[in-house]
């Protein structure tokens, strides 16, 4: 592996001259996402070629088309069904799925739990701004009750999902949440639901300033990276707060782990198995 640190790193894995400028707005977190993908590949060792990233439509949507993988851009909430039909036929390929809150748990919201029932090899990392970026802002299945967007401007009246219990309960092998202000801790979650078997989610809890902050009295984007340093607290500690201290804060660390074969792993060992394997 080369040794490579910081920007230097990061510019060895981007498309540079095909996709550049990006889109993102300034403050938004999506790009931190991005460096911390790359970095995370490049600590597992692992080369371009042994790896394909998979996103559907959103801002998150963009980190495929920006990074010198193979990628497929796919469409709105679908992503991880290219995903699954990919390491089906390459199970040797490390497939990372990224999606926006709305891509995953809205229109996506149906395979997202299959693919966790499934436990498909790959790894998905859900962006979660609590918001509808790239479309104007409207509410998505994380925007927090009593929050504002375009679609809620009196304020959202149903409740949120919280990614980590749905994919906990839909039985995915490995589950965690972190945080774009929270870097070297996402890094190492990033790497770890790659390398463990099954499918595994990286929830990241990112902001977008210009389509929820501004709507939610956050005057710039840096409140919104304060406000993630104050409220997101590692899980030992969460779990030591009393019920009304909990209601304030966010835990965020690896909530599950387990080493349950990827439904992949299992079919071509019954291919192998049947009369003249496959
Ligand atoms: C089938 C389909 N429905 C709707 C859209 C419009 N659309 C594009 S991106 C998007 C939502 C993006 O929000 P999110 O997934 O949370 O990602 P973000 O932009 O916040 O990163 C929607 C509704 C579409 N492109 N395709
Ligand atoms: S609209 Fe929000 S999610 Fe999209 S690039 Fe801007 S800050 Fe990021």
């Amino acid at each position: 592996m080369v040794d490579m640190k910081g920007t230097q790193l990061i510019h060895e894995y981007l498309r540079h001259n095909k996709k550049f400028p990006h889109v993102f707005c300034a403050g938004c977190g999506h790009g931190i996402v991005l460096g911390s993908l790359i970095r995370s590949i490049h600590g597992l060792g692992l080369s371009k070629d042994e790896v394909c990233v998979v996103a559907g439509i959103g801002c998150s949507g963009r980190l495929a088309a920006y990074v010198d993988f193979n990628t497929v851009h796919t469409t709105h909430g679908r992503a991880l069904t290219f995903a699954t039909g990919i390491k089906m036929a390459k199970p040797g390929m490390h497939v990372i799925v990224v999606m926006g809150d709305g891509d995953s748990m809205a229109i996506g919201g149906n395979h997202l739990i299959h693919a966790a029932r499934r436990n498909i090899g790959v790894t998905a990392l859900i962006l979660n701004n609590n918001i509808y970026g790239m479309t104007g802002g409207q509410c998505s299945p994380t925007t927090p009750s009593g929050s504002f967007s375009m679609t809620t401007p009196m304020g959202q009246m149903e409740q949120s999902f919280d990614c980590v219990e749905l994919c906990s309960a839909a039985k995915a092998n490995y589950v965690a949440r972190g945080t774009v202000f929270h870097v070297k801790k996402l890094d190492k979650m990033i790497m770890d639901g790659i390398s463990n078997p099954g499918f595994g989610v990286v929830e990241i809890l990112t902001p977008c300033h210009t389509q929820y902050g501004r709507k939610n009295k956050y005057k710039t984007p840096v409140d919104m990276y304060k406000t993630l340093k104050k409220d997101v607290i590692d899980i030992d500690r969460y779990n030591k707060l009393s019920e009304a201290d909990k209601a304030k804060k966010v835990p965020s660390g690896v909530f599950v782990q387990k080493d349950e074969p990827g439904l992949e792993e299992k079919f071509y060992e019954m291919a192998a198995n049947c009369q003249g394997g496959l």
